[in-house]
C-alpha cells in the first residue's frame, strides 16, 4: 500500500514574508491525514522551513543538491547540509535544472547516490520534450532517464527514493497529460522499477508532476500508478496546495 505524497516543488519564488504566511495556512489546514505533505523551498529559506514547520505534519526539503560531499565548490550545497537543515526530501533532475544547467542522467545519478548517502529520500525527476513525445521517444527518453539512476543504486535502495514523471509540454505551460497518458508512462516505469527489485520497486512512490492543479489533482491520482504529486506553480498558495492534498 503506497502512501500518496504531494510535493509543493517552490522553485525559485518566495519571500520570508510571503513563506510565513503561506507555511501558516499549510500548517492550520493540514492535520496530517490522508496523503502525506512536504514543501520544496529555495535553500535560503530551508531554515524558515525548519522553524515553521517542525513538530507540524508537514515536512520539508530542497530543490537541489551537490554530488560532492565538501571542498571548493562554490554555490553548492551538500546533502549533510540540506540534513543539518532538518531535510527529509531533495528533488532531483528536475527538467528546470536538466535543461538550464545541463544536468545529465549520470549527474543525477551521482547525486541521487549522495542524497541517500546522507538519509535524504531523492525525488528524481523524468520526463520528455513534446518532440520527443511527437517522435514516439517518450518511453525510450524515460527509461534512459531512469534508467541511469538504476543502475548507481544497490536494489535494495530502491526503497529510499521517489520518482517523478514530469512531461516537459506540462510544465509552467498550463497544459496538462490526460490522466491516461500519465498512468501509461507510470506503468512503465514501474515495470522498469520492479525489473531492479520486484518487491521494492512495487513501493516506490512515482508521482505525476505538470501542472497538477485542485481541478484536475483528484483524476490523475486515481489511477492505479500515480502515487501523488509534485506541484508547481499551485503549490505557492495555501488554499490550492491544499485542496491538491486532499484529493489525494
Ligand atoms: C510544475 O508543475 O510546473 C512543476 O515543474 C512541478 O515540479
Amino acid at each position: 500500500m503506497r502512501r500518496k505524497l504531494v510535493v509543493g516543488n517552490w522553485k525559485m519564488n518566495g519571500s520570508l514574508a510571503s513563506n510565513a504566511s503561506l507555511l501558516s495556512g499549510i500548517v492550520a489546514g493540514y492535520d496530517g491525514s490522508g496523503a502525506e505533505a512536504a514543501v520544496c523551498p529555495p535553500a535560503p529559506y530551508l531554515a524558515q522551513c525548519q522553524q515553521a514547520l517542525q513538530g507540524s505534519a508537514v515536512s520539508w526539503g530542497a530543490q537541489d543538491v551537490s554530488r560532492h560531499l565538501s571542498g571548493a565548490f562554490t554555490g553548492e550545497i551538500s546533502a549533510t547540509m540540506l540534513k543539518d537543515f532538518g531535510c527529509r526530501w531533495v528533488i532531483l533532475g528536475h527538467c528546470e535544472r536538466r535543461g538550464n544547467h545541463g544536468e545529465s542522467n549520470q549527474l543525477v545519478a551521482d547525486k541521487t547516490v549522495a542524497a541517500l548517502n546522507a538519509g535524504l529520500t531523492p525525488i528524481v525527476c523524468v520526463g520528455e520534450s513534446l518532440a520527443q513525445r511527437e517522435a514516439g521517444q517518450t518511453d525510450a527518453h524515460c527509461s534512459a532517464q531512469l534508467g541511469a539512476v538504476l543502475d548507481a543504486l544497490e536494489p535494495e535502495q530502491l526503497e529510499h527514493i521517489v520518482v517523478a514523471y514530469e512531461p516537459i509540454w506540462a510544465i509552467g505551460t498550463g497544459v496538462t497529460a490526460t490522466p491516461e497518458m500519465a498512468q501509461a508512462v507510470h506503468a512503465r516505469l514501474r515495470m522498469q522499477l520492479k525489473e531492479k527489485h520486484a518487491q521494492h520497486g512495487a513501493q516506490v512512490r512515482i508521482l505525476y508532476g505538470g501542472s497538477m492543479k485542485p481541478d484536475n489533482a483528484a483524476e490523475l491520482m486515481a489511477q492505479p500508478d500515480i502515487d501523488g504529486g509534485l506541484i508547481g506553480g499551485a503549490s505557492l498558495k495555501a488554499p490550492d496546495f491544499l485542496a491538491i492534498i486532499a484529493a489525494g
